[in-house]
């Protein structure tokens, strides 16, 4: 089974961290694959930043496709692109929030977030809501460490242990899920140090979809993420065309950008 998790800041030194902790709790046998695209911000802290990473994320997902990848993890807190990567894939595509905040509810009555930057909570809150979840919910805190400080600043895994100290206090909640996938080597220090279920949204997403694969489960090709619809995309995004729509063709790309994107996108895709 090869599963790809895709870091969609473009900060190699975190995607290898990430790799290295999702294929710590991959089963032998299944192979994790950590890439990052090739273009997109070096970190994502703002709705602009996530914005920016979805074009390279469906670029890996639509490579990920034509190299018979079994399923895909996104490793951001703020799931972009999550569902415009079901449309694509064959396989099942999980987001990290998703994954440790649905996690959390199986261990406790309630949850709180620990995340990076506090203009970042909205959107926790926001999934949190989208994926009906919000009620189990307490609380989404913010150390206020931007998120490539979490790689350089010397006392980060102990700011990072103290918020997850006082959200739990504050919030009365059962469980912490740790809102970035720069923090996932974190989770267990934090736990022993807090006495309480720690969540790291990577290793719950990496084996979400193993645990799916596993059971012969797909995303479903029917109704909303049915493969989308062909027609014409131009500019810079002229690479993410997808089917046939001969109107739609563009010139040959040579560019930085267009080696980024797609080329291979799937015009259909077989799965039920
Ligand atoms: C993230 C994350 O997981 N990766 C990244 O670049 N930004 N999320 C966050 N809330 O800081």
């Amino acid at each position: 089974m090869r599963i790809r998790v895709i870091n969609p800041n473009t900060t190699w030194s975190m995607t290898r961290l990430i790799g290295e902790c999702a294929s710590a709790v991959a089963s032998a046998g299944v192979t994790v694959e950590a890439v990052s695209p090739t273009m997109g911000p070096a970190s994502i802290e703002s709705h602009y930043d996530e914005a920016l990473a979805v074009p390279g994320i469906l670029a890996e997902i639509a490579r990920g496709e034509a190299e018979g990848v079994d399923g895909y993890v996104i490793a951001c807190f703020g799931d972009p692109g999550l569902e415009a990567a079901r449309e694509l894939a064959r396989g099942p595509v999980v987001g990290i929030a998703e994954a440790g905040m649905r996690a959390a509810t199986y261990l406790g009555r309630s949850f709180s977030v620990v995340t990076t930057l506090g203009r970042t909570r909205g959107r926790a809150w926001d999934l949190a809501s989208t994926y009906g979840i919000d009620k189990a919910c307490r609380g989404v805190h913010a150390c206020e460490i931007p998120v490539l400080e979490l790689e350089t600043s010397p006392d980060a895994r102990e700011r990072i242990t103290q918020a997850c100290r006082e959200a739990l206090a504050l919030d009365e909640s059962d469980v912490i899920v740790l809102g970035c996938a720069g923090m996932a080597d974190l989770c267990a220090h934090i736990s022993d140090a807090i006495g309480a279920p720690v969540i790291d949204g990577v290793a719950a997403a990496v084996v979400t979809v193993e645990g799916l694969v596993r059971l012969g489960l797909r995303t479903s090709g029917i109704n909303e993420y049915a493969t989308p619809p062909a027609k014409a995309y131009t500019g810079l995004l002229s690479g993410f065309q997808l089917g046939e729509d001969p109107a739609a063709r563009s010139p040959s790309l040579g560019s930085e950008i267009g080696a980024a994107a797609p080329h291979s996108l799937p015009s259909e895709r077989s799965r039920r």
